[in-house]
């Protein structure tokens, strides 16, 4: 039998380091597009702290670039590609709104079309997100729910989600979006407010720092566990036809809510440590998210297997060792 290969672009990003792992214990060759970087220790760290980084072919490689990317899969001839580089921080999105859009729009519509042109056979997966829905017109989404789009990132999302769609319509792609809710893990960037929370916890606890900058604490999140939802996406390639999936706990909690575990799990409180800062506040916001896994869970027998509980207590713990260690992420 012939080893599957699997090119992911954003392999270096939370989402491409735990998707590696799943894809080489399945046995797969992966194969992921690196950016140039002049700082390549740094780029590799999740790759490394997962221990794969000598297991994981890099290829040299921009989404903007569609000459490198068709070099790229003509090289490679991936049986299934996984699309997930993106100017992915949605404040920044505001500042970055044209090179947003360039990334994680356009760069969607390059992969696909190096596909239709080097790899029509493969089968694609595009990151889609539960930002799409933004402010949202149905109380829970789901894959039928309307999009409203709140930030440049979003906006580029969804050009993205419909190039996927269109590609699979108009040329025949077994091309799929998975529409993921919010997921963190330990290798969330500390830009993200859940790490950016469980990393303060941690300084707090070890005499490192007293307080944590905020901004709406009242913005609500359906919040699940990476390693878990990169099984979503592998599960979706592996149907005989492609759709589109909303990945998602089906619980959605404040950032308050957040908080308060974290702080918790280590014996302090909240109230003592938080403070609100207008410069973590957007411009627009996603007040609240809640999805309904119902169909990945029918379809693919999807489930979400990480509590919220056991996520924060996972993610506190990382942020501690490694302070304790001096190693940064
Ligand atoms: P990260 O921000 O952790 O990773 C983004 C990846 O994209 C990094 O590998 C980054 O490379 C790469 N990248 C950025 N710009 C380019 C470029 N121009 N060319 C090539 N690569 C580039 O994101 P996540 O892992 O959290 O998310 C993965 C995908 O899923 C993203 O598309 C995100 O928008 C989407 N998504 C994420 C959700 C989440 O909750 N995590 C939910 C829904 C969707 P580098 O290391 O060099 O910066
Ligand atoms: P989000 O994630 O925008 O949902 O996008 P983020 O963690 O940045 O924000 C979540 C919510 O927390 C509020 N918030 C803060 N956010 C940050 N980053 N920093 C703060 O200090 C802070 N205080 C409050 C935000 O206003 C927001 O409401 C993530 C990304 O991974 C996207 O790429 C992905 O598509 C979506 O999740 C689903």
């Amino acid at each position: 039998m012939t080893t599957k290969r699997a090119l992911i672009t954003g392999v270096t990003g939370q989402d491409g380091a735990y998707l590696s792992q799943l894809l080489l214990a399945k046995g797969y060759e992966v194969h992921g597009l690196l950016r140039r970087s002049a700082s390549a220790d740094v780029v590799n760290s999740r790759l490394t702290w997962l221990g794969i980084a000598d297991k994981v072919i890099l290829h040299d490689g921009n989404l903007t670039d569609l000459s490198g990317l068709i070099r790229t899969l003509t090289e490679v001839r991936p049986a299934e590609i996984y699309n997930l580089a993106a100017q992915s921080f949605v404040k920044s999105s505001w500042q970055q709104p044209l090179l947003t859009g360039t990334v994680t729009g356009l760069g969607a519509g390059n992969v696909l079309e190096a596909t239709r042109i080097a790899a029509p056979e493969a089968r694609f997966y595009q990151a889609s997100s539960s930002e799409m829905y933004g402010l949202i017109q149905e109380p829970v989404q789901s894959e039928k729910t309307p999009f409203y789009p709140r930030s440049p990132y979003a906006v580029a999302k969804l050009y993205a989600h419909w190039m996927t769609v269109n590609y699979r319509e108009s040329f025949g792609l077994h091309a799929s979006s998975g529409i993921l809710f919010n997921h963190e893990s330990p290798l969330r960037g500390i830009e993200f407010v859940t790490r950016k929370i469980t990393d303060g916890v941690a300084r707090i606890k070890l005499g490192l720092q007293k307080e944590i900058a905020l901004g709406n604490m009242d913005a609500k999140r359906d919040w699940g566990h990476a390693r878990d939802y990169v099984k979503a996406m592998w599960l979706m390639l592996q149907q005989d036809k492609p759709d589109d999936y909303v990945v998602a706990t089906g619980r959605t909690v404040s950032v308050r809510d957040f908080c308060t575990l974290a702080f918790g799990h280590v014996g302090l409180k909240m109230e003592d440590h938080v403070v609100i800062d207008p410069r973590y506040m957007r411009p627009a916001e996603v007040e609240v998210l809640l999805g309904n896994p119902a169909k990945a869970q029918k379809a693919l027998g999807w489930v979400a297997e990480t509590t919220l509980e056991q996520l924060v207590a996972e993610m506190v713990e990382a942020d501690l060792a490694r302070l304790k260690q001096h190693t940064h992420l």
